[in-house]
């Protein structure tokens, strides 16, 4: 299987150097290299992360603040018009509706959210305008769009023809059911036809050369949620959170359990507490599934974190969790490939 995906992944990516590995296999390995060095490093959620993270650390490797490789390097998939799940193109709400989550968080502990925003692709660059430059945390709907209006952003449709179509195809059932277990292309190739993710997030974690940690957290939410939904991505301490001190975390799956744990915040705290980042992670999945043991085969939820030397872990519910890691102009992309059952 191993040798299956690093196949997979070189023949996409060519030049870039990579891996392929199970996370259990390669976690303690990493932790040991990564020890050493400590930052600059990024680590994000998905495949997506891959080109997230490249992005990202052009901002590092130029001694640059971890704050700005988080927000430069989620960009790339906000803009991007072939992913489903994040920024423009991604799936609408069951009335057609794209609208955006999104937050950011630094290392003095400021943060900014944007909630269920519509018409704007830089959800994140508007969640970090409003860390700065209001005395507010988070702004929702109208008034988000509102903002970002005024602060210079564009209206656009995010609704694309692919997007569109996916819509036109759901509303056929209706029926609102997060499919698990399909995000990763390379783990389940041929699980169902085309690109029919229904949910995935980019949440990323940076730490950069002064030993600062950020991250940003970004997406569409669940495909077809009800209009007016939130999810965990624009909630700090659900979706993200950074504490400088110690490390941060972010989260992807469904967002309702994972607001019920409070998530990342659970996992910072649990690193406070000693546990490495993986064991962190796996913990806070575990949490989920005692107090919803009902829900535990039905859905998905990871968490990824990376402590302040550099580490860095994650864990999933279900297979099929995949994480990008930079550090060094290398790049890595690792599948969490065990279940908790
Ligand atoms: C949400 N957590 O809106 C997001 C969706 C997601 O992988 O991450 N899916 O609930």
């Amino acid at each position: 299987m191993i040798n299956r995906r690093k196949f997979i992944y070189h023949s996409i990516v060519g030049a870039t150097t990579l891996h392929f590995v199970d996370t259990a296999y390669a976690a303690s390995q990493k932790q040991q290299k990564n020890n050493k060095n400590g930052g600059p490093i990024i680590v994000s959620t998905w495949d997506f992360g891959i080109a997230a993270n490249l992005a990202a650390w052009e901002v590092l490797k130029n001694n640059g603040r971890a704050l700005d490789a988080v927000e430069v390097g989620v960009k790339v998939p906000e803009a991007d018009l072939k992913n489903l799940t994040v920024g423009k193109g991604g799936y609408p709400d069951r009335d057609g509706h794209v609208s955006l989550d999104a937050c950011i968080m630094d290392e003095n502990g400021n943060c900014g959210a944007v909630l269920a925003m519509e018409h704007i692709t830089h959800a994140i660059s508007v969640a970090r305008l409003v860390m700065e430059k209001t005395p507010h945390v988070m702004l929702a709907g109208e008034g988000a769009l509102q903002f970002a209006l005024e602060n210079g952003f564009q209206k656009e449709n995010l609704l694309t023809e692919e997007s569109g179509k996916a819509w036109q195809e759901w509303l056929k059932d209706a029926e609102y059911k997060p499919i698990m277990n399909i995000e990763n292309q390379h783990f389940s190739p041929n699980k169902l036809p085309g690109n029919q993710y229904n949910h995935d997030t980019i949440g990323m974690l940076a730490l950069d050369a002064n030993g600062n940690l950020s991250g940003a957290c970004t997406t569409s939410g669940m495909a077809f949620k009800m209009r007016g939904r939130v999810g965990d991505s624009p909630i700090i301490g659900a979706g993200l959170y950074i504490d400088n001190e110690i490390g941060g975390a972010t989260s992807t799956g469904v967002g309702e359990e994972v607001v019920r744990t409070v998530g990342s915040f659970l996992v910072v705290e649990l690193m406070r507490q000693g546990f490495s980042p993986e064991d962190a992670c796996k913990e806070a999945v575990a949490r989920i599934v005692k107090k919803k043991p009902e829900k535990a085969k039905e859905i998905q939820v990871g968490f990824l974190a990376l402590n302040k030397k550099g580490e860095y872990g994650a864990y999933a519910l279900q297979e099929g969790f995949s994480f990008a890691v930079c550090h060094e102009q290398q790049q890595d992309l690792l599948i969490q490939g065990k279940s908790i059952f």
